[in-house]
C-alpha cells in the first residue's frame, strides 16, 4: 500500500556483479518496502561504477534497470542523484530505469521540513588528492573524452581508479575521509535548511549540529553489503530501516 508522505533514501549500494548478495538485498527491497513509499530518493553510488549508457547491455545492469523502473510504473516517484563512481550516467540509463535525475545538492520538502540532499563528497574537503580529481572528472571535456573511449577500455580505467580508490583508503586517515565539520556548517548556512541528509562516507550516523545558534541535524547513509540500510522520512520524522 503506497503511502504519498512517505520518502525512502538511499546511498553507497556500490552493485556489481562481484557481489550478488547486495543485488538480492537490492531486489528485495525494490519489490517490497520501496513500494510503499511515495518518493525514493538513491544519492549516489548505486553502482560500484558506471561506465557509460552503452553498458545497459550487460545482464547485471539491465537487472537493476528494470527492477527500478518496476517500482516507477508501481507508482512510487524514483530519484536518482550521482555519485562519484557512477556520475557518467546519461539520459539513456534515466529512461531504462526510469529515475528522475537530481542536481547535487538539492533542497526537496520531506513531510514539511526542507531538507538538503547530497552525495556528501563534496563536504569531504580535507581530501584534497580527491576534490582535484572530481574537478577534472566533472568537466564537460572528460566526460566527452572518457566517453570516447572504447566500452571495454572505460571498464578497465574505472576498475583502477575503483582499486586506487580503495588501496588510498587505507592510508589516507580516517578524518581526512570524513565530512569537514567547517563544510557542513557553510552547506547548513548557504541553503538556510536545518536537515541534510548525504552518503558517501559510508559512516551511517545521525549528526547534531548548532549552526549560528540553529539545532541542526545530519543524517548520513550507510553503505550495503550483506544488509542494506535506508532512511524513512515522514511527519513523524525519520528513522533507519534496516533491509535483508
Ligand atoms: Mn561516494
Amino acid at each position: 500500500m503506497l503511502k504519498p508522505d512517505l520518502t525512502l533514501l538511499v546511498s553507497d549500494l556500490h552493485l556489481t556483479a562481484r557481489r550478488p548478495e547486495t543485488l538480492a538485498v537490492f531486489l528485495r527491497f525494490l519489490a517490497g518496502p520501496a513500494r510503499e513509499a511515495g518518493t525514493l530518493y538513491i544519492l549516489g553510488d548505486l553502482f560500484d561504477y558506471w561506465a557509460g549508457d552503452d553498458d545497459l547491455a550487460d545482464p547485471f545492469n539491465a537487472t537493476v534497470c528494470s527492477a527500478l523502473a518496476e517500482v516507477a510504473a508501481a507508482g512510487t516517484q524514483t530519484r536518482f542523484m550521482a555519485g562519484n563512481r557512477d556520475f557518467l550516467v546519461g539520459g539513456q540509463f534515466g529512461v531504462s530505469s526510469r529515475l528522475t535525475f537530481l542536481e547535487d545538492p538539492t533542497v526537496v520538502d520531506l513531510a514539511g521540513t526542507p531538507t538538503l540532499l547530497m552525495h556528501g563528497d563534496t563536504l569531504c574537503t580535507d581530501d584534497a588528492d580527491y576534490l582535484a580529481f572530481r574537478a577534472v572528472a566533472r568537466t564537460p571535456q572528460w566526460r566527452t573524452d572518457m566517453l570516447a573511449k572504447p566500452l571495454a577500455e572505460r571498464r578497465a580505467l574505472l576498475d583502477s581508479l575503483r582499486a586506487q580508490s580503495e588501496s588510498a583508503k587505507q592510508t589516507k586517515g580516517y578524518d581526512v575521509m570524513d565530512a569537514n565539520a567547517e563544510a557542513v556548517a557553510a552547506a547548513f548556512r548557504e541553503h538556510g535548511v536545518t536537515r541534510i541528509i548525504h552518503g558517501h562516507t559510508h559512516r551511517q550516523a545521525r549528526h547534531d549540529h548548532l549552526v549560528d545558534g540553529r539545532a541542526c541535524e545530519r543524517w548520513v547513509l550507510g553503505d550495503w553489503h550483506t544488509t542494506g540500510n535506508a532512511l524513512s522520512v515522514d511527519a513523524s520524522g525519520c528513522r533507519w530501516l534496516t533491509l535483508s
